[in-house]
């Protein structure tokens, strides 16, 4: 391949969920792959951010998976694709025949496109089970599920568009987008905030965020420096605040009768909630002063446009359908939901968990968000299918490592690295050594695929085409430029030979474009979307038929619950589960780099971006550090009830006494490793955000802490 005969193709960033669209173009060099601006890209007008720019740079890597292997007496060898596929279905065959076909367990990703995913969860359903899921469980689930429930639909009420536009409050919680969204923050966020708009953030860690915002009239905006998993009292001193000042003046209009008595429900039960209680004991417990808080509270009431931001930090806790139950009240009771500028706004993470979620590789949702137990709506895929869909939903992807060897005996695993990403990684890595037969497909060898039997090398984001969808639900083609390594499959073409392996109908696709049209006549609010009608700037859904544009916001008329109603609901306070004492006196929170991303399968393979951070780090705050003795850059034993890393202390006043902040990103000190395994009730979403941990000063020497699978 050479760039003479190859034309740039345009396709979309394979980082974040902001969906910038990129150009890429084979190089000089047999397999190299060159990265271009987009310069009239939808999202992103050609800006890029680190990551983007440097997306190309694992493609041809040289750790790539280019070969299907078989792991034999403990080691791993070459094979052919004909036998890994015949091992690969014979095992399928067999678990099902032996256990019955809840015995597996499928995971999805989010790194893959929308085409695949529909692909992965039609087999598991296929073959029986509803135990399929994708990352959004350890992301953004309880925020789908509160929004899901209380106003309709899973995903930003509004798009970056209107909010750059109309926005004059920023109410960022929880999320870093100056990090973890940067176009969306730079072009979008940033735009507003230099015409005027005021951004109240609300997070235990000064960051990127934070500084990006230190331009103009720097006075208006407000970090509310908050102890992890105090999310709730501080939004109940907010909502307090606006309750008692709307009582003795209804004039000033904080709170909005008339959107709230023709639009929602549960009023009554926010203000019931609230009677008792004591706002100066809470601001007290969140360890942020009152009076700032009742200042932001006064700024989001009396704008005229204010949107709710929310991210991990809200997410990634037992109470995390709590906690953005919370925002949505904020935001019900002064009428910002249903206009331009205003809403609850999750900033999706991965490139695809919007349309991964959207395809339906969840357990208990077909395409379209239609619920697997809901008979009219399974019916009504099961025509197009033609085949009995189970009608009990099935286990959720943290659910389904904790029962592996138990109830769980086989996995497939495309596109994810559980043994990093899911809370407690040394307990997850003993669970998957159990289990009797696992395969993963990825186009690295993961932490996760070491506990494989079969690993199945799949191409990447720029070898291949088909849809990926954004955080503001705009539905784009990805585009590539073929093969770098020829004995790589792209992952549909891997699903669609499996499925016709075990299947005689269903899996039989020639191309991306077949898949997404058998898709739309599953999923209602992709029926409206065709390969041509996406064209170049792609289509929001919902998008119902040929021809519907699509809805930038959300909810202008009514809210799409059963009674077409906001649900107003008031939460009370649940600390995090695990709280500091003797033994573990810190706070552990855990959130990401610009420069880095997940489990750093990418990003710490990528010249550029590893540059900067090549291994962990703890923050430790100076009061902390002088407590223990900690010098800045010095090596500590971080630990709490389930594990430990070693890996060095930065000094600094970004995090708040107390709190100690890492990240997930790397390997060698995996902060999963000390994570809680306990999950929200409803959403099944782990506490990755709070955990009690300790710090020892004198450290081994530096290395892998010990591997809890090997043999005593
Ligand atoms: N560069 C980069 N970009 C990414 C990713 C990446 O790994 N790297 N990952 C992508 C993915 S999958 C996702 S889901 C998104 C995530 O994007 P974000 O939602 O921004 O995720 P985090 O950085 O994990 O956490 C956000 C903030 O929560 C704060 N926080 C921690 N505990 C609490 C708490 O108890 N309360 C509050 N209010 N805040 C708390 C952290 O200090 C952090 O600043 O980013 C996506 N984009
Ligand atoms: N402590 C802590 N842990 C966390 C979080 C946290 O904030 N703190 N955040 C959580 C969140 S929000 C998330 S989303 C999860 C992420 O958890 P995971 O999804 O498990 O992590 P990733 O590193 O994104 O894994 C994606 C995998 O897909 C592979 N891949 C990339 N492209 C392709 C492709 O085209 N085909 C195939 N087959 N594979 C591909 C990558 O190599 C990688 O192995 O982590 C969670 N874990
Ligand atoms: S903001 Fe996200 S989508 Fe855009 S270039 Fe950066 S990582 Fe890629
Ligand atoms: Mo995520």
């Amino acid at each position: 391949m050479s760039s003479d005969q190859q034309e740039p193709v345009k396709t979309i960033c394979p980082y974040c969920g902001v969906g910038c669209g990129i150009k890429v173009q084979p190089g000089e060099e047999p397999g190299d792959v060159r990265f271009m601006p987009w310069g009239e890209a939808p999202v992103n007008e050609g800006r890029i951010c680190i990551k983007g720019g440097a997306a190309t740079e694992v493609v041809d890597h040289e750790d790539r998976l280019i070969e299907p292997r078989i792991k034999e007496n403990g080691e791993f060898r070459e094979a052919s694709w004909e036998e890994a596929y015949e091992y690969v279905v014979d095992e399928l065959e067999r678990i099902r025949e032996a256990y019955g076909p809840d015995a597996m367990g499928f995971f999805g990703s989010s790194k893959v496109m929308n085409e695949e995913n529909y692909l992965l969860q039609k087999l598991a359903r296929r073959y029986g089970t509803n135990n399929v899921d994708n990352c959004t469980r350890m992301c953004h689930a309880s925020t789908v599920w509160a929004l899901r429930t209380s106003l309709g639909a899973g995903a930003m009420t509004n798009s970056m568009r209107d909010l750059r536009e109309e926005a004059d409050v920023f109410w960022i919680q929880g999320a870093n987008p100056g990090e973890q969204h940067p176009i969306a923050n730079s072009q979008y966020f940033r735009q507003a905030v230099l015409e005027g708009a005021t951004v109240i953030q609300v997070d235990p860690h000064a960051n990127k965020t934070t500084r990006s915002f230190q331009i103009g009239d720097t006075e208006r905006h407000q970090h509310l420096q908050l102890n992890p998993g105090t999310d709730i009292p501080l939004l109940n001193i907010v909502l307090k605040t606006i309750l008692e000042h709307h009582e003795e003046n209804p004039e000033d209009g904080w709170i909005d009768e008339e959107f709230v008595a023709e639009r929602t429900e549960g009023f009554d039960h926010l203000k019931a909630t609230l009677e008792d209680f004591d706002k100066q004991a809470a601001a007290e417990e969140c360890g942020v002063s009152l009076e700032d808080i009742e200042l932001a509270a006064k700024k989001y009431a009396e704008a005229d446009n204010a949107a709710i931001f929310t991210g991990m930090g809200m997410s990634q806790h037992a109470c995390g359908v709590d906690n953005v139950q919370n925002e949505i009240n904020l935001a019900l009771i002064t009428g910002n939901l249903g206009r331009p500028g205003t809403g609850v706004n999750p900033l999706r993470g991965q490139n695809n968990v919007q349309g991964t979620c959207d395809v339906g590789a969840m357990p208990n949702v077909l395409p379209g968000y239609q619920l697997v137990d809901d008979d009219e709506a399974r019916e009504s895929v099961e025509d197009v299918w033609g085949f009995e869909i189970p009608d009990e939903p099935g286990l959720t992807n943290v659910e389904i490592s904790y029962e592996a060897g138990d109830s769980i005996k086989g996995l497939y695993v495309m596109g994810e690295n559980p043994v990093m990403s899911e809370p407690d990684a040394n307990a997850v890595a003993e669970r998957l050594a159990d289990l009797e037969f696992t395969v993963v497909q990825d186009i690295f060898h993961t932490e996760t695929a070491d506990y494989a039997d079969v690993i199945l090398p799949a191409t990447t984001w720029a070898e291949r085409g088909g849809t990926v969808t954004n955080t503001d639900r705009r539905v784009q083609r990805m585009r590539g430029v073929g093969k770098v390594h020829e004995n790589t499959r792209h992952d549909r073409e891997i699903l669609t030979e499996i499925g016709t392996r075990l299947f005689d109908a269903g899996f039989d696709f020639d191309d991306p474009e077949e898949i997404f049209e058998e898709l739309r006549q599953v999923c209602p609010s992709y029926h409206g979307m065709t390969y041509d009608l996406l064209g170049e700037e792609g289509l929001h859904w919902p998008c119902y038929e040929p021809g519907d544009e699509g809805d930038p916001f959300l909810y202008e008329d009514e809210f799409e619950t059963e009674s077409g109603l906001g649900h107003i609901e008031g939460v009370e306070h649940t600390p995090p589960a695990e709280t500091p004492d003797d033994e573990y006196p810190l706070i552990l929170t855990t959130a990401r780099l610009e420069e880095h991303y997940n489990t750093g399968t990418m990003s710490t393979r990528s010249p550029t971006l590893n540059k900067q951070t090549p291994e962990n780090f703890v923050d430790v705050h100076p009061a902390d550090a002088e407590r223990y003795g900690i010098e800045d850059g010095e090596y500590v034993r971080l630990h709490s009830r389930r594990g430990e890393i070693t890996l060095e202390a930065r000094v600094t006043d970004d995090t708040k006494e107390g709190v100690v902040w890492t990240t997930p990103h790397f390997a060698a000190a995996s902060a999963n490793k000390l994570t809680n395994h306990v999950l929200d009730e409803r959403a099944k979403i782990p506490e990755y955000k709070a955990a009690a941990a300790e710090i020892d000063v004198e450290v081994e020497p530096l290395g892998e802490t010990a591997d809890p699978t090997a043999e005593d």
